[in-house]
């Protein structure tokens, strides 16, 4: 009988945990697709605080992102996907750009991330 209960109470906290993992919501991957000479989408907004996976494909040559003012930075390597994870804290429109020479063009190779509230 004793027994018993001990199992059920250990059941009954393995279903809290899993409750618990349910509850965490997953965080936004966004997908961006690097070519020469720029970034797919270029735009992207982004809520204050709010957690975000940047996940960056290049379908030609060795790509770079930065954002200094965002302090995230990738090597984006052909067949490999890199993630970035960023959490803004602060409101604005910060640029970023390929931080890796890919060819003429590369200076143009550039996008927005707008962070607001
Ligand atoms: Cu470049």
């Amino acid at each position: 009988m004793r027994a018993t209960i001990v199992i059920a109470a250990f059941f009954i906290g393995l279903g809290a945990g899993a409750a618990h993992v349910a509850a965490q919501p997953a965080e936004r991957v966004i997908k961006i697709a690097a070519k020469k000479f720029d970034y797919t989408p270029n735009r992207i907004t982004l809520k204050k605080g709010v957690p975000v996976v940047l996940e960056f494909t290049s379908a030609d040559v060795l790509m770079g992102f930065s954002s200094p003012d965002l302090g995230a930075r990738a090597d984006i390597i052909p067949g490999q996907v890199a993630r970035v994870r960023i959490v803004p804290d602060k409101i604005g429109t910060f640029v970023f750009f390929c931080d890796i020479f890919c060819g003429s063009g590369h200076e143009n190779m550039t996008g927005a991330i707008t962070v607001v509230e």
